[in-house]
């Protein structure tokens, strides 16, 4: 395949810094944005990726920011916000690229942003560096990171099904890819613990994914106390029951499953399996244990830890 084979051929300009936009290149093999030198696989579009790489984004005192590396429980802790947000009686937008009433920030104008009432809600997968910031607004963060040999599995399924990304390649390939930071996402362990760092600030809420899924009431809970919105115990649990893998995959929650006909390979959902471990069904004894290694390496000193079953 030839570098350029399936490049889109566009470039814009940020202070004197090109960005290119491409589906494929060999280096990789999926839709993926070039800024300054530097690869970021994230879902930028032309119009977004100068003011979110550029950091001019227009933040507001109480804007609530849902962070994640892709896979990692976006739509899960997105929609969780939305349900919390409805029982409060705020009222949001709700649009077809949303999840319920939460825009994507990475691919939504940065105008169309502008238009929304406060406070605003959105998701995005930028890392901790590119994340709007203010130095005396308090703006509110919910991180949510997920083990990474499952998202690494999920991620694999997702860039293989959804016909925007495309990739053709094996799932050795893919880990190959993901170690080498070039997942989709970029590098799996500077997006988290870049975050990591800043899980004691008041303004960030750090969640993983396999608390939401062994004490899903309790993590609802947490998150509404963190926005400020107290919410009954009967409330609490119809939140989480909105929530659950099987609630959220029959009412077909986000812009992917709504239109999987269009964004997904045949028979495909967005909603693949929704569990710990899932990842035993696809490491070698041999990839487990550069695994494990590489993990060790990165976290260690870092005081966190994930559970992988
Ligand atoms: S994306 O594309 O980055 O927005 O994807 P993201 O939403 O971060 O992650 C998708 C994975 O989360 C699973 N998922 C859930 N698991 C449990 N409960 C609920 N409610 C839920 N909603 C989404 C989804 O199935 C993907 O994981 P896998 O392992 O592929 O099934």
């Amino acid at each position: 395949m030839k570098k350029t084979e399936y490049s889109m051929k566009k470039q814009s300009v940020i202070a004197g810094k090109a960005v290119r936009f491409q589906h494929k290149t060999q280096e990789v093999p999926f839709y993926h944005t070039e800024f300054d030198g530097d690869v970021f696989t994230l879902a930028l579009s032309e119009e977004t990726a100068p003011t979110y790489l550029g950091g001019t984004f227009k933040t507001r005192s109480d804007d609530l920011f849902i962070m994640t590396y892709p896979k990692s429980g976006t739509h899960w802790v997105s929609y969780i916000s939305d349900q919390i947000a409805k029982k409060a009686s705020l009222q949001r937008l709700e649009k077809d690229l949303y999840i319920g009433g939460i825009p994507f920030l990475d691919r939504t104008p940065p105008a169309e942003l502008a238009s929304l009432s406060s406070p605003r809600a959105m998701y995005s997968h930028l890392p901790y560096r590119f994340t709007p910031h203010h130095p005396t607004q308090l703006l509110k963060y919910i991180v949510v990171a997920r083990n990474p040999k499952d998202v690494a599995v999920s991620q694999f399924n997702f860039l293989k099904n959804m016909k925007m990304f495309d990739f053709e390649g094996s799932w050795d390939d893919f880990l190959t890819l993901f170690m080498d930071g070039k997942g989709f996402g970029g590098s799996y362990f500077d997006w988290v613990l870049q975050w990591w760092e800043h899980q004691n600030n008041d303004n960030v809420l750090f969640i993983t994914y396999e608390d939401l899924k062994k004490d899903l009431v309790k993590e609802v809970g947490m998150i509404s106390h963190f926005l400020n919105h107290s919410l009954s115990s009967t409330e609490l649990q119809e939140v989480a029951a909105a929530c659950t893998f099987e609630a959220m995959k029959k009412n077909k929650i986000g812009a992917i499953e709504k239109n999987k006909a269009k964004t997904m390979k045949k028979d495909q959902s967005f909603y693949r399996k929704g569990i710990i471990g899932d990842w035993q069904n696809y490491f070698s004894p041999e990839q487990t244990k550069a695994f494990d290694d590489w993990c060790e390496l990165n976290l260690k000193g870092t005081g966190l830890h994930f559970e992988f079953s």
